[in-house]
């Protein structure tokens, strides 16, 4: 079984989307092994965007990230990752497919409601910058054999 890492960004938590967003993914059959409401910083942010400290959009990038805290979430499933970057859509939202998360609940690039893990080396790594060992929880496998064939988990 995958998990991986799951941001509920300020756009959500400030216009009241954090349930819609998390009853996707119970609703899709993955299984929510840790949450908690947390308050980014600077430096957690710098190392978390990495990728995108150089760009001018940045500093704006940043700023949307600490405007509220955010809810950070450990999400389990088989094939996880891939599974919820398809389901959160395109990074710029008004070109992420209806149906979709940021498809469905946004308008824009940057206020694009969730951050996702791209790939399984990343979600190891961005889970255990939030998350401590016994923050992330083991429950709920007694209801694999519904949620997949037994070949399957
Ligand atoms: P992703 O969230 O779809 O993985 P990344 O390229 O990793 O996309 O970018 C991380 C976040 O940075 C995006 O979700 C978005 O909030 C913000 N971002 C990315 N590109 C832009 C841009 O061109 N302008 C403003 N914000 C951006
Ligand atoms: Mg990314």
């Amino acid at each position: 079984m995958e998990q991986t890492l799951v941001i509920l960004k300020p756009s959500t938590v400030m216009r009241g989307l954090m349930g819609e967003v998390i009853s996707r993914f119970e609703k899709k059959g993955l299984i929510i092994a840790g949450m908690k409401m947390i308050q980014l910083n600077d430096e957690i942010l710098a190392e978390h965007y990495s990728h995108l400290v150089s760009k001018p959009f940045f500093p704006m990038l940043k700023r949307s990230m600490m405007e509220s805290p955010v809810v950070v979430m450990c999400v389990r499933g088989v094939e996880a990752v891939s599974v919820v970057r398809g389901m959160t859509g395109a990074t710029n939202s008004r070109k992420a497919e209806p149906g979709t998360i940021r498809g469905d609940f946004s308008m824009s690039g940057q206020q694009n409601i969730v951050h996702a893990s791209d790939s399984v080396e990343n979600a190891e790594i961005e889970l255990n910058r939030f998350f401590k060992k016994e923050e992330i929880f083991e429950y709920g496998a007694d209801n694999y054999k519904y949620l997949y064939a037994e070949d399957e988990f």
